[in-house]
This record gives C-alpha cells, sequence and structure tokens, in this order.
C-alpha cells in the first residue's frame, strides 16, 4: 500500500534515483492543496449513506430487474449485501482520494472482485453502474461551492473521478 510519498520515493529508489524537480513541485503541489483533499473525503465520508442510498436507488430504479423476484438484489439479505458492497467500494474510493494514490483501493478492494462477482452470479456491469452514481453523487458534494472558501478544484475533481472510474472498470 503506497501513498503519492512513498510512491514516487519507491520508484525514485527503482531507478538509483534523486526525487526529481518535478516531481518534487508535484509533491509541493500535493501539500499546498492538502486542505482541499482532506475536506473532499471529509465531505464524502459524512454524506456516505447519502451517496450510497441515493445511488442504489437510481440503480434499481434504471434496472428494476435486480430487485424483481430472481434478481441479484431481491431479498433483503442479498438487498443489504449489496448497500454493504457499494459503502465498501466507497470507503476504499475515500482512502484512495486522503492517499493520493490508487493502491490501497486496488489491493485490497477490486483485486480478485470480478471473479467474486461472477462466481456469485451478482452482475459486474450493475454493480459499475451504482459505482458511477457514487461518483457523480461525490462529485456534486465535494463540487458545492456553498459555505465555503471558494477555490480551484478541478484537477482534484478530476482525480476523484478517477478513483470512481477505476472501480467501475474493475467490476464491468
Ligand atoms: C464483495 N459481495 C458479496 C460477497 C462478497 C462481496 C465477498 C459474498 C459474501 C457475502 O454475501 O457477504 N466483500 C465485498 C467487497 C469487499 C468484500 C466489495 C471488498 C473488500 O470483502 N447485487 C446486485 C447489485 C449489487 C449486488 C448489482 C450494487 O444486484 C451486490 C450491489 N454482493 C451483492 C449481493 C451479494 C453480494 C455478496 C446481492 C449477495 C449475493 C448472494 O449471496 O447471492
Amino acid at each position: 500500500m503506497f501513498d503519492i510519498f512513498t510512491r514516487v520515493v519507491s520508484q525514485a529508489d527503482a531507478r538509483g534515483e534523486f526525487i526529481s524537480t518535478d516531481k518534487l513541485d508535484a509533491l509541493s503541489k500535493i501539500v499546498s492543496d492538502g486542505n482541499k483533499r482532506a475536506d473532499a473525503v471529509n465531505r464524502i465520508t459524512g454524506s456516505a449513506s447519502a451517496i450510497v442510498t441515493e445511488a442504489a436507488r437510481t440503480l434499481f430504479a434504471d434496472q428494476p430487474q435486480l430487485i424483481a423476484p430472481g434478481g441479484n438484489a431481491y431479498t433483503s439479505r442479498r438487498m443489504a449485501a449489496c448497500l454493504r458492497d457499494m459503502e465498501i467500494i466507497l470507503r476504499y474510493v475515500t482512502y484512495a482520494i486522503f492517499t493520493g494514490d490508487a493502491s490501497v483501493l486496488n489491493d485490497r478492494c477490486l483485486n480478485g472482485l470480478r471473479e467474486t462477482y461472477l462466481a456469485l452470479g451478482t452482475p459486474g456491469a450493475s454493480v459499475a453502474v451504482g459505482v458511477r452514481m457514487m461518483g457523480k453523487a461525490a462529485q456534486k458534494i465535494v463540487g458545492d461551492s456553498n459555505g465555503i472558501t471558494t477555490g480551484d478544484c478541478s484537477t482534484l475533481l478530476q482525480e476523484i473521478n478517477l478513483y470512481f472510474e477505476a472501480a467501475a472498470a474493475a467490476v464491468e
């Protein structure tokens, strides 16, 4: 599990090089934008259950066969497992946002998830839709300029989108 700093160190070490000026500049930007990153994680974390339920509601409205008899989210046990899965994925995405690196998301959550869903008969493409819906909701919440000092969050929002996209692509 890497964060953006240890990843840069590990890559430099693999080449036996000092950390380049480019990398130092990029890392300085990460530090100076650190409050934005922490705020984004805080906002997503604080709204996690709203993000999950909203995304699930939209997913089931779009794909009602999932909650019809025989569907993979039919019965409250499976529905609970589904909401739990979405929450787990969202949690790992917040870790990736916090550390600025997708390795925790990849190694501890996405690795083998496609195979798990295949074995369970859970439609990965539907999980991917749910994950993308969570991504949309998170973008809205993080990008809401109400009550904060307005700054440029476009790079961070793009980065956040990449993590949700990676999670969706890993299971679809
Ligand atoms: C992954 N999900 C399920 C299981 C596992 C995971 C390991 C089987 C064991 C169980 O039921 O608890 N667990 C989950 C995860 C990690 C982990 C992400 C990462 C670290 O440890 N069904 C749908 C929707 C979708 C869904 C499309 C969006 O129709 C999910 C939600 N996951 C779903 C369902 C089950 C499941 C299990 C319904 C139960 C399937 C079953 O028992 O038939």
